[in-house]
């Protein structure tokens, strides 16, 4: 079976994205899985091409640096031809009101004076992801469920209509992983392309900009150690952080620990033990171009040699060719 998951190169990897789930794909992946950079997916917000490229190679390292398999490790756009023909056949699939219906389209577009239409479209493109390699599972968080639903009514609309092409692929939403909350401000989540880096703890970090950035994080004006996400939302967030880094229970945790400076410190503490080893191999890796560029080779011709049969295929059956 073949689970495929990615990371979007939209700024720097953080602390939400490993704990979250790079780390997951590192414990529980295989040689066989498809952990892909989307770097097409990068582009339909605007972009800087020389930051996306490095953003790109950043990520592969820091992939392998946490451990996951480098047989696994891919690039979204080492596959853009055949993705690009993929995704062309699926949007000839797809009504624009479906694309239109998405959440994620919807909540990304609202107030912008300008949309790219590939906003629009992405979902499609993640379509072919996933279908052109024949993954059958999809890990994903919820705000991506339906996007992995837009991926099986295409499969199986494409397969009612012209013959079987596509594997169908399930959407699975991984039990307990780590939500990470921003630190500046605990209502939403850490994210890599966040407007304040202050909340943000990114994997790169040196170890004594996390602990200030830790140190800084808000709390709240109830002085007591609880996890209560409702009434104390950032208190709640450092105990997940420090539960996820040390394996324990965050509600065993807030027992154990007196007030907010020593929960902070020992959450700073966990989290630069848990960073250091991903933060020293990725710089030894980012040293190491020719190592970089031969995973992303690999990965590149796996991906093709496991999709070029289906893809023509689907175009041998559209009536192409
Ligand atoms: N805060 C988070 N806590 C736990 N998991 C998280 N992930 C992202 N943020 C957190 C997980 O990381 C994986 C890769 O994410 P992505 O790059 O595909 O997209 P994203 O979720 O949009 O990531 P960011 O960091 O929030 O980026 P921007 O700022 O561009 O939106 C996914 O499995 C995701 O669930």
């Amino acid at each position: 079976m073949i689970r495929l998951s990615g990371i979007t190169p939209s700024g720097p990897v953080q602390l939400g994205n490993y704990l979250g789930a790079i780390r997951r794909w590192a414990a529980e992946g295989t040689e066989r899985d498809v952990y892909f950079i989307g770097d097409l997916h990068a582009m339909t917000t605007s972009h800087n091409p020389s930051r996306l490229r490095a953003l790109t190679r950043e990520q592969v390292a820091v992939l392998i640096a946490a451990g996951v398999d480098p047989r696994s490790v891919a690039v979204q756009s080492d596959l853009v031809r055949e993705l690009g023909a993929l995704t062309w056949l699926l949007e000839c699939t797809c009504t624009y009101g479906e694309a239109a219906r998405m959440i994620q389209f919807k909540e990304k577009s609202a107030g912008r004076a300008s949309v790219r239409l590939s906003l629009l479209t992405y979902p499609v493109l993640m379509a072919a992801d996933i279908l052109l390699q024949g993954a059958r599972e999809v890990p994903v968080g919820d705000d991506q469920a339906q996007h992995v639903e837009l991926a099986r009514v295409l499969a199986r609309r494409f397969n009612g209509t012209y013959g079987e092409v596509f594997v169908m692929p399930h959407g699975v939403v991984p039990t307990a992983a780590a939500r990470v909350r921003d630190l500046a401000d605990p209502s939403r989540k850490m994210a890599k392309s966040s407007p304040d880096s202050a909340g943000t703890v990114f994997v790169l970090d040196p170890p004594d900009l996390v602990r200030r950035k830790i140190r800084r994080a808000v709390t709240d004006e109830l002085g007591a150690v609880r996890y209560a996400p409702d009434t104390q939302p950032g208190v709640t967030n450092l105990l997940e952080i420090l539960g996820a880094c040390t394996a324990k229970d965050p509600r065993d945790l807030a027992d154990s620990l007196s007030g907010y400076a020593e929960l902070k410190e020992a959450t700073a503490d966990a989290v630069v033990e848990e960073l250091r080893g991903v933060r020293e191999r990725t710089q030894a890796l980012l040293d190491d171009p020719a190592e970089l560029d031969r995973v992303r080779a690999h990965g590149a011709q796996r991906s093709r040699e496991r999709s070029t049969h289906r893809l023509e295929a689907a175009l041998r059956v559209s009536g192409l060719g």
